[in-house]
């Protein structure tokens, strides 16, 4: 018998590449990733090894034909570069890993994983673009809907089929089958992206669905982005409200088949495919979609159907300029089906079905009746108070599916090219009183994990947690948007700003903002300005074709530096920072062109609509000098930008961004301060604010977001930071400890105010229910966050209607990072989580316990703390290969046990310091449970 020392070791799990398990790659040079696992404590990795295989068989025997790293010193277990042989496109490589631990001692090999390179050659692809334009069918109307193409190929394989791929890309969105079956899960492929610059594919291992002999492909065709209604263009009376790319759906799709016998043959789209059309009669995003089941020509995508009728498709030249690339991020997919909570008559026919909870997605029907019978799906986030479906709040939206039934028994269907943002469906055209189930809510949202956990005993602050997940899925779908139900939904860049390290603590959204960042590089306007969203469609005079005044604004633009720098921390990824790092530059060499002696004065921004950008967006009371934001950020980008580039070895610019972000405090400090630290604006530069966001309240420098953006951003000394965080308390008291901020503002109060030793006035605006606070949300019955504090009261109602008033907006939302880094305490002390800091904020703040855990790119780390009168209890979860210092507020180390065993004498802890009334008691791998004294 072998005996098994492998409790001792560590086993490394979790292998992933560019942050997918067994994905396609694109990369000649991916990157890997594992997670390690370790009985005890005190475990780290002080070497690996990687190999990789051009087959299974040779990994099993340990031989890496393609690469073996051999044994290398290093503690990284993310970022690790393939720097074996040369890949061909098609190649699927075997890989696995073992590690060495802190006594040398080497592990056990992981399980085998793989990666499959895609084509990253243009010339792989032989497949022709096809499409037809079916506009002159679309009814006229205030919407122009035109129906969806289906296209078909009838191929006969010869030979035993041993592998196919299909690789398949759209302008617009498809679906695609084979000999009747639909390939994959996954919605709205292939994403919204600058399509005059990029487009993506996908590709599926389609082995299983062929045949030899005869088999059929087939596609059906719909407008997505690339053709459909975008945003508030129809709202705002646009010259042009839809069709922003192109006049029609493209379809490219190439199955390359490999035979028993080693030959190889490739079926790919070009006009020998041919034409007709089906039952989807009309699909778009924003207006829904219209399916007669009785014209869904049957058997079409399967062998044997009678295509002499339909015409042959047309083929269309590759667009200068457009490459084709494969889809970064992960799928649009169904995450959860819902089930209805309550199904009420409201008229004959009609009814309102509650699925209890605010999402984006689709529903499922199921059911039975007769041919023709025409049912009708209204969608809405609220119900008025007579039980009818609240919509004033879609504007130009129509989100409205119709289902015309073909009288089978056990009818079954879903739309396949839109999706709304609601809790209520109103179903009318019902013959008889449907049964419970007879509708089910499908949740979509780009398929990502989730990483973030929390708890408390605050069941409100539960609630708000669940919200903040239930908007961040709802919006997170293929790009971040603001909200997924009205006519909008679009990548605006000042919410995903500051939400984006909020986002990170929920899901892993590392293959999501590769592409989302990608987009808003494409989107950089040639001023060097980052856009207000991105994607952003561009007229013929290179202005924003959903409305000519959409360019840029501070706050906004800035995610083009912060989404990337956010990302950097989260994943220690180096790529990103080099590939976005022109944009980047160009960027703020924009800002600084604005710039009077480093600092944006008033009327900075004068020539944006509105005047001086969005300010603080959605603030309540006072208005903040937009200008004197801008400079806030305008600091904090320079000082981002030169931590990135030293980051990646780029010490002259480093030392640039340095350079300038210590000239702007200076300016900042001369302009926007008076003598007692108070921070002031000229606010008679604004006149009567005319042109402004709310401009005619006048603007202010002394308020709460100012206060807040200048302690977050880093902008002032240690001196003027304790009476900025002075001031910011004396204004919540003075408001009766009420929050006055909009997006820019609310994101780093609760941080600012921990920061300048308030954290009892960050417990208190979080744990509030009063009027304005996200649980005065809560209390109000909000299962998702809402773009106002007040978009529904139970004592008035709706409020703010028709106009702006969206029931799943994230933005404020962005308190989630609060809530993990200093409620939780888990913030990152080097980039990729690999060095933590545990930092509860613990005291009489009206919680008596919280638990919470955030699995990094190092590994799951925990934190849970509860108080009662005489002591405090935390239990820790550090992962193997992560140091974490935990930072505790005593006096003395006499009060803290850990394990059982006093702090200060210890095996098990690596190091105690004291240090201004906390100690810092420094952990490795294991798991801790800390008792602090009181
Ligand atoms: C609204 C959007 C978004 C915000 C902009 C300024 O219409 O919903 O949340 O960033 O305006």
């Amino acid at each position: 018998m072998q005996l098994n020392f492998a409790w001792a070791n560590i086993q490394p799990t979790y292998l992933r590449t560019e942050y997918k398990v067994n994905p396609f790659v694109e990369e000649s040079k991916p990157r890997l990733s594992w997670e390690l696992q370790g009985k005890g404590f005190n475990k780290s990795q002080m070497a690996y090894q990687v190999l990789v295989a051009s087959t299974e068989a040779l990994l099993k025997k340990n031989q890496g034909d393609l690469w073996d790293s051999k044994k290398v010193t290093s503690n990284q277990t993310n970022q690790i570069e393939y720097s074996g042989k040369l890949l061909k496109s098609g190649q699927r490589v075997f890989w696995k890993v073992r590690a060495w631990d802190e006594k040398d001692r080497a592990g056990d090999w992981s399980e085998i994983q793989y990666w499959e390179l895609a084509k990253p050659n243009p010339d792989d692809w032989k497949a022709k673009w096809v499409g037809i334009d079916l506009n002159h069918l679309a009814k006229p109307g205030e919407y122009h809907l035109p129906p969806s193409p289906y296209i078909r190929k009838q191929a006969n394989l010869k030979k035993k089929v041993k592998s196919a791929r299909l690789y398949i890309s759209s302008l617009g969105l498809h679906n695609f089958y084979i000999n009747g079956n639909k390939v994959g899960e996954d919605f709205f492929a292939s994403g919204w992206t600058d399509y005059n610059k990029r487009v993506y594919y996908n590709v599926y291992d389609v082995s299983e669905y062929l045949n030899s002999g005869e088999n059929t492909f087939g596609a059906i065709l719909s407008s997505g982005w690339y053709a459909g209604y975008l945003g508030y263009a129809l709202l705002v009376g646009s010259p042009q409200v839809h069709q922003f790319y192109g006049k029609f759906p493209l379809l490219k799709a190439q199955i390359d088949i490999l035979y028993e016998d080693g030959t190889k043959e490739e079926v790919i789209t070009d006009s020998s495919w041919k034409t007709g059309t089906g039952a989807i009669l009309e699909s778009d995003f924003l207006e829904g979609e219209k399916h007669d089941a009785t014209k869904e020509p049957i058997g079409w995508n399967k062998v044997g159907f009678d295509d002499s009728s339909w015409a042959n498709i047309q083929e269309f030249p590759d667009r200068k300029g457009q490459l084709i690339e494969l889809y970064p991020s992960n799928p649009v997919r169904i995450l959860q089906e819902l089930r209805a909570k309550s199904v009420k008559k409201i008229a004959e026919g009609k009814y309102i079905i509650d699925f209890g909870q605010n999402f984006a997605g689709n529903i499922r029907l199921r059911i039975s009746g007769s041919k023709g019978d025409s049912l009708q799906f209204r969608y809405g986030e609220m119900l008025f108070p007579d039980g009818k479906l609240m919509t004033d709040n879609l504007r130009k939206a129509r989100a409205t599916d119709t289902y015309i039934l073909n009288g089978s028994k056990n009818e079954e269907w879903s739309p396949s090219f839109t999706f709304h943002g609601f809790q209520f469906v109103e179903v009318s055209g019902l013959k008889e009183e449907p049964n419970k189930d007879f509708l089910t809510g499908l949740v979509l949202s780009s398929d990502l994990d989730q990483v973030g956990q929390f708890h408390s005993d605050n069941s409100m602050l539960n609630q708000l947690y669940s919200n903040i997940l239930w908007t961040q899925k709802a919006n997170y779908l293929d790009i971040p948007t603001d909200c997924p139900q009205r006519d909008e939904r679009l990548g605006w860049t000042g919410d995903a700003q500051i939400y984006m390290r909020s986002a990170i603590f929920n899901a892993d959204v590392a293959p999501f903002h590769k592409k989302w960042i990608q987009d808003l590089n494409d989107a950089q306007w040639s001023n060097g300005a980052f856009p207000i969203y991105a994607p952003m469609p561009v007229n013929n005079q290179g202005e924003a074709a959903i409305r000519a005044s959409d360019a840029f604004s501070p706050g906004w633009s800035e995610a083009g530096i912060i989404c990337t720098y956010e990302y950097f921390k989260a994943y220690n990824d180096l790529r990103i920072v080099r590939k976005s790092l022109p944009y980047m530059n160009k960027f703020m060499a924009f800002l600084k062109a604005r710039t009077k002696g480093s600092v944006l004065r008033e009327g900075s921004f004068e020539d944006v609509n509105p005047k001086g950008g969005f300010g603080d967006w959605l603030s309540v009371g006072e208005k903040t000098s937009p200008d004197l934001l801008a400079t806030t950020y305008y600091f904090y980008c320079n000082k981002l930008m030169a931590q990135m580039c030293r980051a990646i070895g780029n010490m002259r610019l480093a030392h640039d961004y340095e350079k300038e972000s210590h000239a702007v405090k200076l300016g900042f400090k001369k302009h926007y301060m008076d003598q007692d630290g108070k921070l002031k604006t000229n606010a008679a530069f604004y006149g009567n604010g005319e042109g402004y966001v709310e401009g005619q309240n006048g603007f202010s420098g002394h308020t709460q977001t100012a206060y807040a953006n200048a302690l977050y951003s880093g902008i002032l000394d240690e001196e003027d930071a304790n009476l900025a965080g002075k001031y910011l308390r004396d204004l919540l008291e003075a408001n009766g400890n009420k929050l006055s901020t909009g997006f820019l503002g609310f994101k780093p109060l609760l941080p600012a105010l921990t920061a300048s030793g308030s954290s009892d006035m960050a417990y208190e605006l979080l744990q509030s229910t009063e009027y304005p606070s996200l649980g005065y949300e809560v209390v109000n019955g909000a299962t998702s966050i809402w773009e106002r504090w007040d978009s529904f009261t139970k004592d008035k109602g709706f409020v703010h209607n028709a106009a702006m008033n969206s029931f799943s907006h994230y933005a404020f939302g962005s308190v989630n990072e609060w809530m993990f880094e200093h409620l939780l305490g888990i913030r990152a002390k080097e980039n990729g989580y690999q060095e933590v800091y545990i930092q509860p904020e613990i005291g009489d703040f009206g919680m008596k316990s919280a638990s919470g855990s955030f699995r990094s790119m190092s590994g799951n780390i925990k934190s849970a703390w509860t108080k009662s009168d005489k002591e405090i209890v935390q239990e820790i979860e550090i992962p193997v290969n992560v140091k974490a210092v935990c930072i505790i507020n005593s006096e003395n180390t006499q009060n803290i046990i850990v394990n059982g065993e006093p702090v200060d004498r210890n095996n098990l802890v690596l190091s105690v310091k004291k240090l201004n009334g906390q100690i810092m008691v420094e952990l490795g791998s294991g798991k801790y449970e800390i008792k602090t004294k009181i």
